[in-house]
């Protein structure tokens, strides 16, 4: 049986990467920081959660990846085969506010980690969890206004340049060469996901996909009148969650380390998003339910993200099997379902991809 550590299993891809790896007989050991409260209400959601724990397949271990004893004496302890780094401050926004703990956390912790790794199990497989932050706004140099849904020529992939634009994004950056570094210096195998935004049911209340469809429900059970947002103008390209960990888990099967670039190859504004969550509960004007606070406006933002994935459908055969608007649909859906107005969204039109 294999065993895998995962660092920031309480968060969305934690969630996801743990059911993966359960479902293929891993024996899970996930590691989670000391909260005043349980930030553990994804992974108890998970189908085969209390068998996994009632088995030892599902282990937790208190621990901080900003606290290099705890990584260290759980790696040397249980001398995984895999080490997937999740963990991070992984909000943008919130990297303004709290700039040096988010270089900490994110930035040095993937230090902490690799160096556990290194000194106490050097043949482990590490993954380190990159992001299209690394990128900057890079994909819109020279470029015009970009056009929804469209596929530019050049597009970000392993090679772009990455010039971040905030303080989370240099913390990612430094991650990822740190983990070239390792692989180069010290012969470990280490790779970097690329991965740009990917969303699910389980993502954060606060990233604006999830605090929209949240927002949606709790407007029609009458809690609230209106979401309030940022800048509408950005656009991401937006994936599942589901998809992006199995590609996760696919980079570390290979032959050879490598970093990749996972995304869906398209981009969509928040204003597209607001049109199709709004539309799945039949309101086709979302002006009345949507206004700006300038608190949620980025000191610098990066407007326009858009990957190319093609080193990951050659190389890994890595194909996403969720599309944007069954993305969308699955995100209102069970955020009406929480709040117990399920009955205000319209059928999907297209066959559900919910998981
Ligand atoms: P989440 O914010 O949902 O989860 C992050 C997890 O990290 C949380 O469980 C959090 O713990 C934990 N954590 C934070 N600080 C520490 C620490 N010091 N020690 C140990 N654990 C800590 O993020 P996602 O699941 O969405 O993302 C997973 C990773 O992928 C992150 O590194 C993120 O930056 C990166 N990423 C995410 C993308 C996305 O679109 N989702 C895209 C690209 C990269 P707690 O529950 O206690 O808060
Ligand atoms: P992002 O995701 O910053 O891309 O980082 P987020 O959902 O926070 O923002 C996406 C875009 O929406 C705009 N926006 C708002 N964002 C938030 N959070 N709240 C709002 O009210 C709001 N209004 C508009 C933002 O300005 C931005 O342009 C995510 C995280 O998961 C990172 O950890 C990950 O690395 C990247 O995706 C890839």
């Amino acid at each position: 049986m294999k065993t895998a550590i995962i660092t920031g299993i309480n968060g969305q891809d934690g969630y996801y990467l743990a059911k993966l790896l359960l479902d293929k007989g891993y024996k899970v050991i996930g590691i989670q920081r000391r909260t005043s409260y349980s930030t553990a209400w994804r992974l108890i959601d998970l189908p085969n959660y209390d068998k996994a724990r009632r088995e030892n397949r599902l282990i937790l271990e208190a621990g901080d990846i900003t606290d290099y004893s705890s990584i260290a004496r759980i790696v040397t302890e249980y001398q995984p085969d895999e080490f997937y780094n999740l963990a991070a401050q992984s909000q943008v926004w919130h990297s303004f506010k709290t700039p040096i703990s988010t270089l900490e956390i994110t930035g040095v912790g993937a230090g902490v980690c690799l160096e556990a790794v290194r000194q106490a199990c050097p043949e482990c497989r590490f993954y380190q969890a990159g992001s299209s932050e690394q990128f900057g706004n890079s994909a819109i140099f020279g470029r015009d206004k970009p056009v929804e849904g469209t596929i530019y020529e050049t597009v970000l992939d392993e090679e772009s340049p990455m010039t971040p634009r905030s303080p989370y994004g240099c913390a990612k950056l430094m991650a990822h060469n740190l983990v070239r570094n390792y692989r180069e210096a010290h012969d470990m195998f280490a790779v970097g996901g690329i991965l740009f935004n990917h969303e699910s049911p389980y993502r954060g209340i606060e990233f604006v996909t999830r605090k929209i469809t949240a927002g949606i429900a709790s407007i029609l059970a009458g809690e609230i009148d209106y979401i309030e947002l940022g800048n509408l103008d950005a656009y991401r390209d937006w994936g599942h969650a589901e998809d992006y960990m199995r590609a996760a888990w696919m980079m570390l099967q290979q032959e050879e380390p490598e970093d990749y670039v996972i995304s869906m190859e398209e981009t969509h504004s928040i204003r597209e998003f607001l049109d199709l969550a709004f539309g799945h509960v039949g309101i086709d004007h979302w002006d009345p339910y949507v206004r700006i606070n300038p608190e949620f406006v980025r000191p610098c933002e990066v407007d326009v993200l858009i990957g190319d994935s093609c080193n990951a459908h050659s190389y890994l055969g890595w194909l996403p099997q969720h599309d944007f608007s069954g993305l969308v649909y699955e995100m209102a859906y069970r955020d009406c379902l929480r709040k117990g107005v399920v009955e205000k969204v319209a059928p999907f039109e297209k066959e559900s991809t919910t998981s």
